[in-house]
């Protein structure tokens, strides 16, 4: 036992838990926070310029480490503007912690009118956050900051709130700190385990379908191995790509908008196991599993399971828990897989062409940065047209190493997501492929970035409009183009005011070039490359919608 105020009880307590990192913004409710802070020189922390980019930050940090990111913001407007980036992560299935302050106690759901007074505000978070908790006194610290590393490694990960008074921070009071603890995951019930195996050795087309719970889990070397003990053809979401290494000859192509090889893949699986995945397609398409093909559905959250499809079977497990105990059970267990690798790869082949026609330039593009950019560089894909598109041909090597919003797609985040990214992982490449219109969302970052040494390379890709909107009135409304060009700044002008690279091509065959001098960088840099506006994917109907 320690005496200790509220605010150094929960620094302290971040410290216990190996918090590394905060990105936060201050204001009057959490000053005292800040002022623990002071004496706890292990935790960096990032001063970010918007609490929505904090959100962001904390979220690209925690999907690229694995490790929990934190987001620290005041009550009110603070806890507002983070929203659409808690919002992101909860979508994204990413653990973030944000720390909200309130108003003082006894100002609390009076509706006087306190400064940055939300009645109910944790209420505004309730269907983004898995869990929340207000403290009230100091001793509550330890076990909500338990309660809450619990929450976020256990079961699916998504994030959660804790929020605390103005005048209960300052309060002090004899407080035991707790030990972190290694909280076990969910382990899989061994007879659905035995089920499952039995499917899978007996199919004869085997199709893995591999979601983001392979990533956030850290199972591709178990997805990977399974692929290949069972000879299986694998498709990646967006958000699984990276689960398994996408020049693995395993590796069947992707999934995006029903864009991808899963038409010609799937109507030929028998048996079809989803791992990490909530197996929503977006369209009604004519390959959807059959009742007749056997469905196997591994995932942390039970609500996902059997929400869509008829399952054959479920189980409600860790990822990683999951693929080892079938790989374990597999041992020694001969498989019926007719595929060859000549007749996988010409599905992935097939599905690249067709991407290639679709959409000649963006891929053009694409191959350019594949090629400039290390096997292990983290990618945050934005709401952008180069997002959009290397879903479906941007091959992604290395696992978490590929960040999208998810079904949240939320313009605006690529650059302070890869901003979080890059602090977790100062050694590697981190690259934001940005649109003209989401770079503008959080250009003032920039002013982090240089202040905090963070050299990502944010490539925004300018076609002087909200591309996708442009398109859509272009396609669906017969050109009546109104609200979506953009005037915009000269983007490296503007970076280079900010006191980071600002490089302008003249043409987008330099981007090669430029952009393997910005990798060697020593500042961040923007890499401004202009296009033209292009349709998205999902205004082209995919193979087989109805
Ligand atoms: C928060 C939010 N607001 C609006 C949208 C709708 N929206 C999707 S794409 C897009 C245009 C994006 O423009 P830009 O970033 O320049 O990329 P481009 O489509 O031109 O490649 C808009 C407005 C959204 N997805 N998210
Ligand atoms: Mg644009």
């Amino acid at each position: 036992m320690a005496q200790m105020t509220t605010a150094q009880a929960l620094v302290r307590s971040l410290v216990r838990e190996g918090v590394e990192v905060v990105f936060g913004l201050p204001g009057v409710q959490i000053m005292d926070i800040y002022d623990a802070f002071y004496d706890e020189p292990s935790i960096r922390l990032v001063t970010t310029r918007h609490e929505q980019t904090a959100a962001y930050m904390a979220d690209g940090y925690s999907r690229s480490t694995g490790k929990i990111g934190v987001a620290l913001v005041v009550p009110g407007p603070g806890l507002l503007n983070a929203a659409a980036g808690i919002g992101t992560a909860y979508a994204s299935s990413s653990p973030v912690l944000l720390i909200a302050g309130q108003v003082e106690s006894y100002n609390i759901n009076q509706g006087r009118g306190a400064v940055h007074e939300v009645v109910d505000q944790l209420d505004v978070l309730k269907n983004i956050t898995k869990w929340r908790s207000a403290i009230m006194e100091p001793g509550q610290v330890p076990e909500a900051v338990h309660e809450a590393m619990r929450q976020l490694k256990t079961g699916r990960p998504r994030p959660v709130a804790l929020e605390i008074p103005s005048d209960v921070l300052p309060k002090a009071a004899d407080v035991e700190l707790l030990e972190p603890e290694v909280f076990p995951k969910q382990s899989p019930d061994p007879v659905l385990v035995k089920e499952a195996v039995s499917l899978l050795s007996k199919a004869q087309r085997p199709v893995i379908w591999a979601g983001s719970g392979v990533n956030s889990a850290d199972a591709s070397g178990e997805l990977t191995r399974l692929a290949e003990a069972i000879n299986a053809a694998v498709i990646a979401t967006a958000e699984g790509k990276g689960a398994i290494a996408e020049n693995h000859p395993q590796y069947a192509g992707p999934c995006y908008y029903g864009h991808g090889s899963a038409h010609q893949v799937i109507p030929q699986a028998d048996v079809i196991l989803a791992v990490g995945s909530r197996l929503h397609f977006f369209a009604p398409v004519s390959w959807a599993f059959k009742p007749e093909q056997d469905l196997i559905h591994i995932d942390a959250d039970p609500e996902e399971l059997g929400r869509n499809w008829p399952e054959k079977v479920s189980i409600c497990a860790d990822a990683k828990l999951a693929l080892k105990a079938i790989l374990a059970e597999l041992e020694g267990r001969s498989h019926s897989s007719q595929w060859s690798r000549e007749e996988i790869a010409r599905q992935r082949n097939a599905a690249y062409q067709v991407t290639k026609e679709q959409a000649p330039n963006q891929v053009e593009i694409i191959e350019t940065l594949r090629e400039e950019l290390a096997d292990d560089a983290i990618v945050i894909s934005g709401i952008a047209s180069i997002g959009y598109w290397s879903h479906l041909a941007f091959p992604v090597l290395t696992p978490r190493s590929y960040l999208n919003t998810s079904y949240f797609a939320t313009l605006g985040y690529a650059f302070p997501t890869a901003l979080g990214a890059k602090v977790g992982n100062p050694d590697r490449q981190v690259v934001a492929f940005c649109g003209d219109g989401g770079f503008m969302y959080a250009l003032s970052d920039l002013a982090t970035a240089v202040q905090e040494g963070i050299n990502v390379v944010a490539i925004v890709f300018n076609d002087g409009a909200l591309g996708a909107s442009l398109m859509d009135q272009e396609v669906r409304y017969r050109g009546r183009v109104i609200g979506t060009k953009l005037h915009n700044p000269d983007f490296a002008m503007t970076a280079q005011a900010f006191g980071a690279e600002g490089i302008k091509l003249e043409d987008r065959r330099q981007l090669g070039e430029a952009l393997s001098g910005a990798l060697k960088a020593e500042k961040p840099v923007v890499l401004e490359v202009p296009i033209e506006s292009w349709t998205p994917p999902f205004q082209i109907s995919p193979p087989g919608a109805l």
